[in-house]
Formats: structure tokens, sequence, C-alpha cells
């Protein structure tokens, strides 16, 4: 089963968006099998976002993902992470679809309110930047017959 990191940033944080976020998700039918409330320091922030390093925007990036806390989180699923995309909608929220989390509750780039690996190399290594293994739980969901095919 393929597994994702989330990122609740900051804006959804001060705006009191985390549960609606969360529960996203969590209706969706994704298992989730870390989570953490965290501050992202600078040096963490720039291994994070290191292709945008260069970009006219990585210094708003960097200020805007370390300027509160964030919940960071490990889904689970089959396909997690061209779904959880999905769900997230287009990085530019004026693009993003109604019914997605930045076409619902977002309206500028630099403020969209969440985070989602793009593919199987950066979820890996997200969530290596993120989480230990000892914080990720591996369990069975009573409902995941119901979801999981
Ligand atoms: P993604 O978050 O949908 O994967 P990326 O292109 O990887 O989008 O960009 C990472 C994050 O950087 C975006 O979510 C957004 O917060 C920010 N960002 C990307 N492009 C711009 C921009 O042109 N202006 C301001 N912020 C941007
Ligand atoms: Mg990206």
């Amino acid at each position: 089963m393929e597994r994702t990191l989330i990122i609740v940033k900051p804006d959804g944080i001060q705006r009191g968006l985390t549960g609606e976020v969360i529960s996203r998700f969590e209706r969706r039918g994704f298992r989730i099998v870390g989570m953490k409330f965290m501050q992202i320091d600078r040096a963490l922030a720039e291994q994070h976002y290191f292709e945008h390093k260069g970009k006219g925007f990585f210094e708003g990036l960097v200020s805007y993902i370390t300027s509160g806390p964030v919940v960071v989180m490990v889904l689970e699923g089959n396909n997690a992470i061209d779904i959880s995309r999905n769900t997230i909608g287009k990085t530019n929220p004026k693009d993003a679809a109604p019914g997605t989390i930045r076409g619902d509750l977002a309206l500028e780039i630099g403020r969209n309110i969440v985070h989602g690996s793009a593919n199987e190399a950066d979820a890996e290594r997200e969530i290596n930047l993120y989480f230990t293994p000892a914080e990720l739980i591996d369990w069975s969901r009573d409902t995941d017959r119901w979801i999981f095919e």
C-alpha cells in the first residue's frame, strides 16, 4: 500500500482549519499511520523544498512554512499520492476545483493550506524527513474491509 506525506501548513492551523483538513482525508478513507504537531525550522524547510531553491518565491515559501506550527501526517492507501493530491486540488487555489481543499478553503498560491507529496520518490524522501520508522504505526483499522477492496 502506498504512503504519502501531508502537511497542514501554518495558514491552515492559524485559520482553525486543522480538523477540517484532516477530516477530509479521513473521510476519503485514508488510514492515518503517523501524525505530529511541530514547527518546521529553516534547515528542514530548505531540505523539504530544495527543488525550489533559487526560484523567486523560495524565500517567501520558507518564511511561510516556518512561520508557525504545522500538522504533519502520513496517510496510507492504494494510490494515496495521486488521490490525496486530487483531494488537495491544483497548486494555485485560483485554478483548484470546488470540492478540493484548496478550491474550497484558499485563494492564493502562497497561502494554499496544505502540502501533499507529488510522487513516490518525494513521498519516501519527505516521510523520512519528518518521521522516524518508530513514529509510523502499522495497524489494521476495523473499517479497512469496507474501504480497501
Ligand atoms: P505543490 O505544493 O502543489 O506540490 P509546488 O510547485 O511543489 O506545489 O510548490 C510548493 C509550494 O510552493 C506550493 O504549495 C506553494 O505554497 C509555493 N509556491 C509554488 N509556486 C509559487 C509561486 O509562484 N508563488 C508563491 N508560492 C509558490
Ligand atoms: Mg510539490
